[in-house]
């Protein structure tokens, strides 16, 4: 398969799919909305006029949270970018050789989807969010330097554009190709994603492409424009606060930014030092890198005095975010404000000291090797000390499910998990046996994954009425924050499991006993997937079509005594612009839950109700399985046509219970469990599942028996087939659940259980 033009493919159905969304949702909001709320939008046209000077306006902007949404824009196409990659290395990694795709390819998709991501989203994003949000929290006008900052954000398209230039390039020639005679193109075609790994080790960074001197190149852009915006986070906080923040009460999110960005003026410079001496070493015959010269460790010393920086400047402003968000769900503030601060100051001093635990294996001294060793297990206390005061703030909460506090917690579990395999390898010896394995991907992915763009989720949800001045679809964020907290566990859970196994890295083919494990993290990743086009949905969808929000505090934070400056600003312009008066808290929400009086019922005293309500609602129930096992029949026909799905295997299913093999029967025997079984075993758990509303509680519960399901009917299927079946599994099982979930409440079977306040 072309890889290139694969690669576009897809990335044009996403593109496809949010334009869709957008026009559908635009034409679906009609009538004002009767309660008078202010996003009442009526159908028209958009004149030309209008598009140019929208487009004048968002190219020389300098508003600091329209730049912000810009920052983010952009950040979310390079996510998609580098997510196709990351969904093509796994689609790769299915078989144990490289048939897909060829070596070269596999190593390109890993080069750029690590660059991509960890330049292209991870920084702009958080650059973005900082923006928006940081000078409505310190009550500043604007950042420092409004003008300075909007060229921050220009320099980044152009700079992705050069670091990725080979794809484009290549689709380009692909196309080209089919009018122009093919030599004309053998320029374009030159141009070849670099396929040097993430690090550029020389020398295989020195090998001749000119595609690798455009994205030095675009590497250096990218990093003038951190650093400016680094120096206008740093003079804003300094200079901009409002009188009446000081540094004891300056926010926890603003403190990580002023931090983030003081590693980003020291390391950033270093960087681009190093950039420029491997293009003159790749164009102009120096000497810095190669064996006769400098050498390439050279390389790697200059690289990681970056590099391991850089991780903590991505990965300092997902623990502001997770230290701002997570006390507004557990109703409580912040235990220990005072040491996240000083454990942000120590990761930013000691993050300097450590990046020679990149390079245990190359041979440095070893007295020299064990202090690095020291200092990196030094590192893991000020990170441990946040975890501690997140678990501690948990403690004893007022914990409020909403999809913002799905992510915290699933991020601080995973973010253990993440933290303590890096002591270990930190550790020498266990270093060298884990160095060139799965286990360092497991690793930093269950960090760089686990945590941050949960955050970026967490924040995107938690600050959306703010922005939008609408609410997003609850129940799709409960979801999809959930199957994005599975699939990621499960994805790098089991590259964790590889590495064990010592299962070698940055290979594009494997022995074969390897492939189980591939095929689970790669349903793993595609949940992943799945779980982002979804947020994607719900960002898109619900700006139009969400409901609009009538107070600043859609979260209840003033009865926590939690009202921050931003909902405070917020607040204060739905009053100017749309008369909407600040509200009172209506009741004040305690901050821990006093421990219950009465002692809870017997389980059989709780048993009773629940048989006694399942089986008033048996009738529901097997209408509800009746439409839900038919909608998934339709599902299941797909797969059979496509050939993953063994219709035999419905014949085999009646064998099971003494009849004869026969499709008929089986499929009636399908029929009626889909009746009876598993409705019954839905109304009477349902109360347990979590969720509470009645379809997502469905989502939920065919997502759990997705798997029986799987087992029973695996008919031999491998590598990509494989997958295929078991997206179609759960697919199959999602429609059934919504169909289940569904006519049952339309049904009126199964009343809502009481709810309280939002969720
Ligand atoms: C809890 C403190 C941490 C410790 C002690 C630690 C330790 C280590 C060590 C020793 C390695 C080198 C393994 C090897 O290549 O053989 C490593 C790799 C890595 N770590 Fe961590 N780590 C920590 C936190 C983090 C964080 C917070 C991030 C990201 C936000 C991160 C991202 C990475 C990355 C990207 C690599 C792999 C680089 C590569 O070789 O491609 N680590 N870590
Ligand atoms: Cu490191």
């Amino acid at each position: 398969m072309n890889r290139a033009l694969t690669e576009v493919s897809l990335f044009a159905v996403v593109v496809v799919g949010c334009l869709l969304t957008i026009v559908l949702a635009r034409r679906a909001r009609g009538e004002p909305s009767p309660d008078g709320g202010y996003a009442t939008g009526h159908r028209r046209e958009l004149s030309l006029a209008e598009a140019k000077a929208a487009a004048v306006r968002w190219t020389t902007t300098t508003n600091h949270r329209e730049i912000g949404l810009l920052y983010i824009a952009f950040g979310t196409v390079a996510a998609i970018w580098g997510g196709i990659d990351a969904m093509m290395i796994r689609t790769h990694l299915l078989t144990p050789e490289a048939n897909l795709w060829t070596e070269q390819t596999y190593n390109e998709l890993f080069t750029m989807h690590g660059l991509t991501m960890l330049i292209f989203f991870v920084t702009p994003v958080f650059f973005g969010i900082g923006n928006y949000f940081l000078p409505l929290l310190i009550g500043a006008d604007d950042m420092a330097f409004p003008r300075l900052n909007a060229i921050g954000f220009w320099l980044l398209p152009p700079s992705l554009l050069l670091a990725r230039l080979g794809i484009v390039a290549e689709v380009t020639g692909a196309m080209l190709a089919v009018v122009v005679p093919g030599e004309w193109l053998s320029v374009l075609l030159a141009f070849q994603e670099p396929a040097i790994g993430w690090t550029m080790y020389p020398p295989l960074s020195l090998a001749p492409n000119p595609q690798t001197n455009f994205l030095l190149l675009g590497l250096h852009l990218s990093g003038i424009a951190t650093t400016i915006g680094g120096i206008n986070f740093i003079a804003t906080v300094v200079y901009e606060r409002d009188e009446s923040i000081g540094w004891a009460n300056l926010d926890i999110f603003s403190w990580n930014m002023l931090i983030t960005s003081a590693i980003v003026i020291f390391a950033f410079p270093l960087l681009g030092t190093a950039l420029l001496m491997l293009l003159l070493d790749r164009n102009f015959g120096t000497t810095f890198f190669t064996v006769e010269g400098g050498g390439p460790i050279l390389w790697q010393h200059l690289l990681w005095f970056w590099g391991h920086p850089e991780v903590y400047i991505i990965f300092l402003p997902a623990t502001g975010l997770m230290s701002l968000i997570l006390p507004k769900f557990v109703g409580r503030k912040l235990f220990g404000f005072k040491f996240i601060v000083y454990s942000t100051i120590a990761i930013g001093v000691l993050s300097f000291g450590v990046w020679a635990h990149h390079m245990f294996v190359t041979g440095v001294d070893p007295r020299i090797r064990a202090s690095f060793m020291a200092t990196s297990i030094a590192i893991a206390v000020p990170s441990a000390i946040k975890v501690f005061n997140w678990i501690t703030t948990m403690w004893n909460g007022d914990v409020r499910l909403a999809a913002p506090l799905i992510l915290c917690v699933g991020s601080v579990g995973l973010f253990i998990v993440g933290g303590v395999t890096g002591i270990f390898l930190a550790v020498i010896p266990v270093d060298v046996i884990y160095h060139g394995t799965y286990y360092v991907v497991g690793h930093f992915h269950l960090i760089i994954m686990g945590i941050i763009p949960f955050m970026m989720f967490a924040a995107s949800y938690y600050w959306y009425p703010l922005i939008t001045g609408r609410m997003y679809d609850r129940r799709l964020a409960i979801f999809q924050s959930s199957l994005l907290v599975i699939g990621s566990g499960l994805t790098f859970m089991t590259l964790m499991a590889l590495g064990f196994l010592e299962h070698p890295r940055r290979y594009a083919t494997y022995p074969a006993e390897y492939s189980g494990l591939h095929v689970v993290a790669t349903v793993g990743s595609f949940i992943i997937g799945i779980s982002v086009l979804m947020w994607l949905y719900n960002m898109l969808w619900s700006y139009f079509q969400g409901t609009p929000v009538e107070t600043a505090d859609p979260w209840e934070l003033k009865a926590t005594q939690q009202f921050t400056p931003e909902w405070q600003w917020f607040e204060d312009r739905l009053e100017r612009k749309h008369g909407i008066p600040p509200s009172e808290p209506e009741e004040v929400r305690p901050s821990y839950v006093p421990a219950q009086e009465e002692r809870p019922p017997s389980l059989y005293g709780r048993i009773v109700p629940v048989a006694r309500r399942a089986l008033s609602d048996a009738g529901a129930g097997a209408a509800g399985g009746f439409v839900g096992t038919v909608l998934m029949t339709g599902v299941l026909l797909v797969a059979v046509a496509l050939g993953v799905f063994d219709p035999e295997s419905f014949a085999n299913l009646a064998t099971l219970v003494g009849l004869p093999a026969n499709l008929a029967l089986g499929y009636s025997l399908f029929l009626f469990a889909g009746m009876t079984v598993w409705p019954l075993l839905f109304l009477s758990l349902g109360e347990y599942l979590p969720g509470e509303l009645t379809f997502i509680t469905g989502l939920w519960y065919a997502t759990v028996i997705a798997s029986g399901f799987v087992i029973a009917f695996y008919t031999g299927q491998t590598g990509l087939e494989l997958v295929t079946y078991l997206v179609f599994a759960l697919l199959a099982h999602w429609i059934y659940g919504l169909g289940l979930a569904g006519m049952i409440t339309y049904l009126g079977g199964r009343r809502p259980t009481s709810s309280e306040g939002p969720r």
